[in-house]
């Protein structure tokens, strides 16, 4: 039986080019290997206040742009978390067994938290349990991230072995897969943060759908660092994170870029960097347009029952191994 793996989007937002290099692009290559599960987690996203019709076209928004990526509905399960009613089932089980220390300790909750616990959704702080529950009612083998969710990972990791312990083997223990080159792509605007949808400075991310006029712009006012040179340097973070952007979508090694730049100025560079991705993104934009809302709605429907049929299974074994059922 081939291995499974298993990841989701928030439908919060636009997706940017760092969601795409550190995760999207995988989702993808992996189909060759694996059976994939891709979910769009709408779940998660209402654990910051959203506009209920905004949320609602940002659903199948996303499934359009898993699809333009090349997510393949032929090989791949693409489903609607909430079509699910397993995620939020186990999510329950499982924080039951999660202590408040463990959650106390993730970053993303003192980041997106605004570091005031007292004001935060409870929903926020729980977040990652949903998390695992994404994760292991599929019996996960590999579930393909960028650096940020690493923490969220080693999370279902610990619920898994603590529940398998417990109660006796009934989750596999899932590996996070990040990329070696785009595990976190930074702000063109600050260096230091990582691109991010929930950004309020548009600036600072490429989006997917961004003509090429807004690429081309954003790109000529990226921060850049003093020195000179276009190299790989992690002392110079705001034209190594450029120079990591124009590798992966011309997919060329890293020495072939460094030997392409030699002796070239940091506006020659960007001018070329603005032209290679407004190329890579050309074709996807093309696709995005391709899908109606009814094609998108079969596939997901035809994703939720498989989806389900899957993860039944699991909550089937955990109620029966737990006392419940
Ligand atoms: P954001 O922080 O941008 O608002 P998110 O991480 O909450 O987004 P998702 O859309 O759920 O949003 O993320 C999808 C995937 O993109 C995740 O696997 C995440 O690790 C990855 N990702 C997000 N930001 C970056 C980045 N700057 N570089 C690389 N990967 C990223
Ligand atoms: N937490 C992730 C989104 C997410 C996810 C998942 C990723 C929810 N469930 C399961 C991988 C596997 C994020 O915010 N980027």
């Amino acid at each position: 039986m081939s291995k499974r793996i298993f990841s989701g989007a928030q439908p919060t937002g636009q997706l940017h080019i760092g969601n795409y290099l550190g995760a999207l692009k995988n989702w993808v290559a992996l189909q060759d290997a694996y059976e994939c599960f891709y979910c769009i987690v709408n779940l998660h996203a209402i654990t910051l206040p959203q506009e209920p019709a905004t949320l609602k076209k940002a659903t199948l928004d996303l499934a359009r742009i898993y699809l333009a990526a090349g997510v393949d509905p032929e090989r791949s399960t693409i489903f609607i978390q909430s079509d699910v009613p397993q995620h939020a089932e186990l999510a329950w089980v499982l924080s039951c067994i999660a202590r408040m220390g463990e959650l106390e300790r993730m970053t993303q909750f003192k980041d997106k938290g605004k570091g005031n616990a007292e004001r935060a959704g409870v929903g926020l702080f729980t977040y990652p349990i949903l998390m695992a529950s994404d994760i292991l009612l599929y019996q996960t083998d590999l579930v393909p991230v960028g650096q940020d969710q690493k923490q969220h990972l080693e999370l279902s990791r610990d619920l898994a072995e603590r529940f398998n312990r417990d109660y006796g083997e009934t989750f596999k223990v899932p590996e996070p897969y990040i990329p070696k080159a785009g595990a976190s792509i930074k702000s063109l605007q600050d260096a230091e943060k990582k691109m991010s949808k929930s950004d309020e400075n548009p600036a600072g991310s490429i989006f997917l759908l961004d003509d090429a006029d807004t690429i081309t712009k954003k790109i000529k006012r990226a921060v850049t660092d003093s020195g000179v040179g276009v190299e790989f340097d992690e002392t110079r973070p705001a034209i190594n994170n450029l120079l990591i952007i124009y590798q992966l979508v011309t997919d060329k090694t890293a020495d072939e870029c460094v030997a392409h730049f030699e002796g070239k100025m940091y506006g020659q560079f960007k001018t070329e960097l603005a032209e290679a991705v407004v190329e890579f993104l050309r074709p996807f934009q093309e696709r995005v347009k391709q899908y109606d809302d009814t094609t998108l709605r079969e596939i997901l429907d035809r994703g939720a029952e498989r989806a389900r049929s899957e993860a039944s299974r699991t909550l089937k074994d955990v109620y029966s191994r737990t006392g419940i059922n």
